[in-house]
């Protein structure tokens, strides 16, 4: 799709009437008339219903981590987990939405905090899931009954009904962020739900290193013959590891050192997570990437339509979403409303990582689009 100059956000000229009618007692009795019949005249709504491109409720914010886990921590002295409330699970709450538990018009966002020895229960639900672990292990999540490990750096895909259950199997508490299409699914009113058991058998408290679905699928280009159908859409790979993405992102960048192509623009690898078995995205709605700015670049804006949520995995920098900039470090989340321009610049020298590279781990909604064909981006042209 072609895409001409691009204002995101600036204030379009509205939608409206060029010839409006005189307010007199008959247009007013008119209009009493609509509402006892429960109709709306466009002509009042158009601006609001037709602007001429997306603005969102959604607004751009951002929540510290140190202030999430602190409240997590305080929760986990405080709140059990179990049947009924099922996860504890802190939701970012878009200052824009009502004060509803939406990231964004389509993506969840939260932090989950489980405690030594603790189970989260068994349950499945239609909405697609994954959790990303920006620091701590521990817990395996139990995805049809396959133990998966959960370490630094990983993702960790779930399409939606898989029955799926955490139990942490050590002695330190564990947090994680988890992404989901909640707000999606809420407005399309598509959801199911359904409890499984309330304890994991034997067998799936174990702690392997590797789950049964990377020792299946998590071998570069190569699929299995006979792998058993899908459970459920979505990749089959149940966890993508960080020592693997982290090797890519600097593959990438000396790639480039040696002047060949691959990094999105000069100092900015990045990765998207997708479905071994076929390449697309690793989950119906909800795109997964990872982007490292290298010590002092700022990236080109990129603005789209949809939504997006970033935590930043290491380092530190700068980040502009809109007419909002901030200053960010580990483990720090923020939104990206759709049609909202998004940069990012790495900071010299405040980075607590090895490189001084900053790290973004980012998912957003561009699956839905894309399929509506409904999307759009700066970079549409792009080949890429
Ligand atoms: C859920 O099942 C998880 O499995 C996390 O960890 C967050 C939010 C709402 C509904 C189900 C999980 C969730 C959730």
């Amino acid at each position: 799709m072609t895409v001409g100059p691009v204002e995101p956000r600036a204030k379009p000229p509205a939608v409206s009437a060029s010839n409006p009618p005189e307010a007199t007692p008959a247009l007013e009795a008119l209009y009493r008339g609509f509402a006892r019949e429960l109709l709306v005249p466009l002509w009042t709504e158009i601006g609001d219903l037709m602007p001429t491109h997306p603005r969102s409720r959604a607004v751009p914010h951002l929540w510290k981590w140190r202030n999430l886990l602190r409240l997590a921590e305080q929760a986990g002295e405080l709140v059990p987990v179990g049947r009924g409330g099922e996860r504890r699970a802190l939701a970012l709450a878009n200052p824009g939405l009502d004060g509803r538990p939406f990231a964004t018009p389509t993506l969840w966002a939260a932090i989950q905090y489980l405690m030594p020895g603790e189970d989260a229960p068994e349950h499945r639900h239609t909405q697609h899931a994954f959790r990303f672990v920006v620091e701590g292990s521990g817990v395996w999540t139990v995805v049809g009954g396959d133990p998966v490990p959960m370490n630094r750096g990983d993702f960790l895909p779930q399409a939606g009904w898989n029955w799926h259950a955490h139990h942490n199997a050590t002695a330190s508490p564990m947090a994680w962020i988890d992404g989901l299409d909640i707000p999606f699914q809420y407005s399309a009113e598509t959801q199911f739900f359904e409890f499984g058991r309330d304890r994991l058998d034997a067998a799936e408290r174990i702690t392997p290193e590797r789950s049964r679905s990377e020792r299946l699928w998590g071998h570069p280009g190569l699929r299995p013959l006979r792998a058993p159908a899908a459970a459920a859409p979505g990749s089959p790979l149940l966890s993508y590891k960080w020592a693997v993405t982290d090797r890519a992102l600097d593959d990438q960048l000396e790639l480039a050192k040696e002047g060949h192509e691959g990094v999105v623009e000069p100092g900015h690898a990045a990765v998207r997570y997708t479905d071994p078995a076929t390449g697309a995205d690793v989950l119906p709605t909800i795109r997964a990437e990872f982007h490292r700015v290298t010590r002092g670049t700022e990236t080109a804006p990129f603005t789209e339509t949809g939504s997006s949520v970033y935590q930043v995995f290491d380092g530190s920098g700068s980040i502009t979403v809109g007419d909002r900039t901030w200053s960010v470090t580990r483990g720090d989340l923020f939104t990206v409303p759709s049609w909202t321009p998004f940069s990012a610049r790495s900071e010299a020298g405040t980075t607590d990582s090895d490189s001084g590279a900053l790290d973004l781990f980012r998912f957003g909604d561009a699956p839905i689009f894309e399929a509506l064909r409904l999307h759009r981006s700066t970079t549409d042209e792009d080949p890429r």
